[in-house]
């Protein structure tokens, strides 16, 4: 035990504390002394670890899920869930999040099929990684979506899903599950009577906030999701204008998705970005206290996480924990979706962050991750 004298770290191990320990455990009472080392830590030092699902591995599980999942099953939603390796001990309760304030899946949708509506106090975003035809319903609004396409579903509206199409739909969702779940703040109904029928004509709120940086005045009473599509080619519209400048060293091209009415993040309790690394293009490392779950959307490269190295390309997932030293390299020119828990970190003010100044802030590769069905 450090900052101890060793007759203090001696007794600390003796049978009279041991015994005293399991003694008051029974009485549903912990003793402190033995909590530390794990709870106080110099820096943060999270259960989650750095890890990464390959789009390999996403289609090979994904192809047995709708064998066994068919579409007339009439069921929920055919997700597979990111379980972080470092958090399983939440196994046992048959739930292990990405992070440790971020539930991130790949949910298909097959042509046909519908998912039902239900409503929940966590609040949900998806991304478009394949298909075409299918629609989310929210709140009466349908909402076609597309490669691409970034939608938010705010916490308590009423959601569905159908596809009209022809191929199946793949897409990630991010929610706020680990939050609510800490805090016991769950709330979920189902919606009588299945997929909830059109309220409002179709893509209602992407057509009413097409300005993009202007809101409707007199009847902005959409501001919990005003803009619930935010279309892939507005996306890359806004890359080609920062491009038009010098790339953040960090970062690269980066754009936040924002509420529209408040400029706010898209979502209350988590951030999404799109960032583009063109082709050769080397970040310098950073580390910061909120985590971030990456799905490359185009292109090849890696990500060196705590000097190991974790090679990715389009349809691949990965998560970097909280406070682990990370870098980009784009091999072919890329665009990487990221969640984070920014909001949750700023509304405590807990987020810090801190650049690598050494070797022009590139880390030593030490390893490299092994993903499987790669
Ligand atoms: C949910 O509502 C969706 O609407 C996806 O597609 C994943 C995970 C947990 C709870 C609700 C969806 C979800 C979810």
């Amino acid at each position: 035990m450090a900052g101890v004298s060793p007759e203090v770290a001696e007794f600390m191990k003796s049978q009279t504390v041991k015994d005293y320990n399991k003694e008051i455990a029974q009485y549903n009472l912990g003793p402190l002394w033995e909590a530390i080392p794990e709870i106080m830590n110099k820096t943060p030092k999270p259960q989650a670890e750095a890890y990464l699902w390959s789009k390999e591995l996403i289609a090979a599980k994904m192809a047995e899920a709708c064998q066994i999942f068919t579409p007339d099953r009439g069921g929920e939603r055919r997700a597979l869930y990111f379980q972080n390796p470092g958090l399983t001990y939440r196994k046992p309760w048959g739930w292990a999040s990405t992070s440790q304030t971020i539930y991130a899946a790949v949910q298909m949708l097959l042509p046909g099929e519908k998912a039902p509506s239900h409503r929940h106090s966590q609040s949900a975003l998806r991304f478009i990684s394949e298909g075409t035809g299918a629609y989310t319903i929210v709140q009466g609004e349908r909402i076609f979506m597309e490669e691409g396409d970034f939608l938010t579903t705010p916490k308590n509206l009423w959601h569905g899903h159908e596809h009209l199409g022809e191929e199946p739909m793949l897409w990630m969702d991010a929610l706020d599950i680990p939050t609510l779940y800490s805090i016991g703040g769950t709330f979920f109904e189902p919606y009588e009577g299945g997929l909830q029928e059109p309220e409002v004509p179709d893509n209602f709120s992407e057509v009413r906030y097409r300005g993009g940086m202007m809101r409707p005045v007199g009847d902005d009473k959409y501001t919990v999701a005003p803009l619930a599509n935010y279309k892939w080619n507005r996306t890359v519209d806004g890359i080609n204008g920062l491009m038009q400048y010098e790339p953040d060293k960090h970062h690269g091209f980066a754009l936040e998705y924002i509420n529209p009415s408040t400029g706010k993040s898209a979502a209350p309790t988590l951030g999404t970005r799109m960032q583009h690394l063109p082709a050769g293009m080397h970040t310098q490392a950073l580390r910061h206290t909120h985590s971030t779950v990456y799905h490359a959307h185009k292109g090849e490269g890696y990500t060196v996480i705590n000097g190991v190295r974790f090679d990715w390309k389009a349809g691949d997932y990965f998560v970097i924990p909280n406070w682990a030293w990370y870098e980009h390299k784009a091999t072919k020119d890329a665009y990487l979706f990221s969640v984070n828990d920014i909001p949750i970190m700023d509304r405590f003010e807990l987020e810090q962050q801190q650049s690598f100044d050494s070797n022009n802030g590139h880390q030593e590769v030490t390893g490299e991750f092994k993903a499987a069905f790669r």
